[in-house]
């Protein structure tokens, strides 16, 4: 007899693109072995919760069933590879996706060891070595790479590792600009960890994404810290080195130099909420999941949906759903479906409302100090009732919580952001940009709800009288002088 283990597993899913197979079976999945729930998460892909032990290898299996697996969505390897979902770019979004999981494809680890446990294979005899990027120590830390397309930054391309933003003429991809160093996981407390957006090195082209990928790999593979895990992350060795030593030995290891950086512009890093034509002609529904908890009326939804649904679906970023490459003939029974089970509910919320994410914190997360997607639900209610004061119920504002510092809904990026230091207690922080572009500062530390609203409260008042023109809430935040603006991330606990 032994305890009753239960686990949570993450699928790989690059870019976050599946199939209405994929789907039935990821649904089946949660009926039979998890809680009866999917998670969407901020890396784009599928959380089951409460799977106990006696029915992990069941679940694998199932996966495998349709091709999906849980390989390297977590420990010290290449996570799950992100891509922008842009529908209005069809063939632009066609092409970077391709490149996004051919990387993804090429970066995770190769042993057979998965396939042994979880499928029972027999094991294979490997000519030459059986992990030739990794070796017998794997990377220092988690490596995230992600690949966007501008204007939109859903990925939040300035929080991977490795970030790809691609640089397209008349709708043709060029290549990308390449960003280094990004990352978001801190320890209250601990001033050497902090937050970091990645630093734009210079440009490639397309055909040297895998290169690229290799070589800045084997740079932190080879020089991160291995002897403390609170600095092992890509972003400390690359402030410890420094960005120009770091560029040279990538340079050095891809045998060419990088080109000048392209000028590019993002625009936001939310989702384009609601319906969108892509220049192909064909339709895309993308539908605010708050915090990503597919659950009772969305789960039954879904799985009539996706026994209609010829095209794909796509997890966005910011934990919602496209349903994508809809033939415009399919379109009345698709909206039927949506109508029906109230899918689209959420998508005409408050500007706060569809541009928040939490991440998942308690019941499951064992490292969560406080609430987080069972909470933020509630506290937007509240912070509503302050903008509808102000006649800004529309405004789009960022705002992001998790339940403790490190960071997994990305907060340290968020106009608005919360992060847990015990149970109903939330450091507060402001100024984040909405493009994804600034960090954030800290106002309130430690605080309630009471404090966050009156707080909030007077700063949302002040933006309502004095913003400028179009201003963001995170740019007043600065400009109006309750935060200093944070230029690099290891100034962010000054
Ligand atoms: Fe995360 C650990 C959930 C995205 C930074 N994260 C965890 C664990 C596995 C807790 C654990 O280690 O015991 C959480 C599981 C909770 C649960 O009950 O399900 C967890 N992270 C999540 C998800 C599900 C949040 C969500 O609500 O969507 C996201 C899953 C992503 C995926 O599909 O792969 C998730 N985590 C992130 C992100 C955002 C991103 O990658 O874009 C970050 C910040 C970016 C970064 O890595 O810098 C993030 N997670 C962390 C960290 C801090 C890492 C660090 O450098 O300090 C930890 C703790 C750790 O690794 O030691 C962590
Ligand atoms: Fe858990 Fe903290 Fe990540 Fe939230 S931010 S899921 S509480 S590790």
């Amino acid at each position: 007899l032994e305890p009753a283990y239960r686990f949570m597993a993450r699928v790989r899913l690059p870019g976050g693109v599946l199939s209405s197979s994929q789907w039935l079976k990821l649904d089946e999945l949660a009926q039979a072995y998890a809680n009866n729930t999917l998670r969407l998460t901020t890396r784009q892909t599928f959380q089951f919760h409460y799977v106990h032990k006696k029915n992990l290898r069941a679940l694998m299996q199932g996966l495998r069933d349709v091709l999906l697996d849980t390989r390297a969505a977590c420990g010290d390897d290449a996570r799950g590879v992100m891509c922008s979902v842009n529908p209005q770019l069809s063939a632009l979004h066609a092409h970077v996706y391709a490149l996004a999981k051919q990387a993804s494809d090429h970066a995770i680890p190769k042993t057979g060891a998965y396939n042994e446990i979880w499928y029972g294979e027999e094991r294979k005899p490997v000519k030459g070595p059986e992990e030739p990027l990794y070796g017998r120590t794997y990377m220092p830390r988690k490596f995230k790479i992600g690949f966007a397309v501008p204007p939109v930054n859903d990925i939040d391309v300035f929080s991977q590792d490795l970030g790809f933003i691609a640089i397209s003429e008349n709708g043709v991809l060029k290549g990308f600009n390449v960003a280094i160093g990004g990352g978001m996981g801190r320890t209250d407390q601990a001033p050497q960890t902090y937050p970091r957006l990645a630093t734009v090195i210079g440009f490639i082209d397309a055909d040297k994404v895998i290169a690229t990928c290799d070589a800045t790999m084997e740079v932190q593979r080879d020089y991160g810290d291995r002897l403390n895990r609170a600095r092992a992350r890509f972003k400390y060795t690359v402030d410890d080195k420094g960005v120009d030593w770091i560029k040279a030995e990538i340079e050095q290891r891809l045998g060419f130099k990088f080109k000048p950086a392209q000028p590019y512009e993002f625009t936001s890093n939310g989702d384009l909420i609601g319906w969108a034509r892509g220049e192909d002609g064909r339709e895309h529904c993308t539908l605010f999941i708050e915090n990503g908890r597919v659950i009772g009326r969305l789960m039954d939804g879904l799985r009539e949906l996706a026994k209609i649904h010829k095209g794909t679906f796509r997890v966005t970023p910011n934990q919602s759903l496209t349903i994508s490459d809809i033939d415009p003939q399919d379109r009345p029974a698709i909206e039927k479906l949506i109508e029906e089970y109230r899918l689209d509910a959420l998508n005409a919320g408050s500007g706060l409302r569809v541009n928040s994410m939490a991440c998942v914190a308690l019941p499951t997360c064992g490292l969560a100090m406080a609430e987080s997607e069972r909470y933020l639900p509630t506290l937007i209610g509240k912070i509503e009732a302050i903008l509808a004061e102000h006649g800004l119920t529309k405004e789009p504002i960022t705002i992001r919580m998790t339940g403790c510092p490190n960071g997994c809904a990305r907060p340290y990026i968020a106009e608005i952001a919360l992060t847990g230091r015990a149970p109903g207690k939330y450091n507060l922080y402001l100024g984040g940009g909405f493009a994804g572009q600034r960090l954030n500062k800290m106002i309130l530390e430690n605080v309630g709800e009471e404090a966050i609203l009156g707080q909030l409260g007077t700063v949302i008042a002040h933006f309502a009288r004095e913003r400028q023109p179009d201003e963001h809430f995170g740019d007043f935040a600065i400009r109006a002088g309750y935060v200093p603006e944070v230029k690099e991330g290891r100034f962010f606990n000054d």
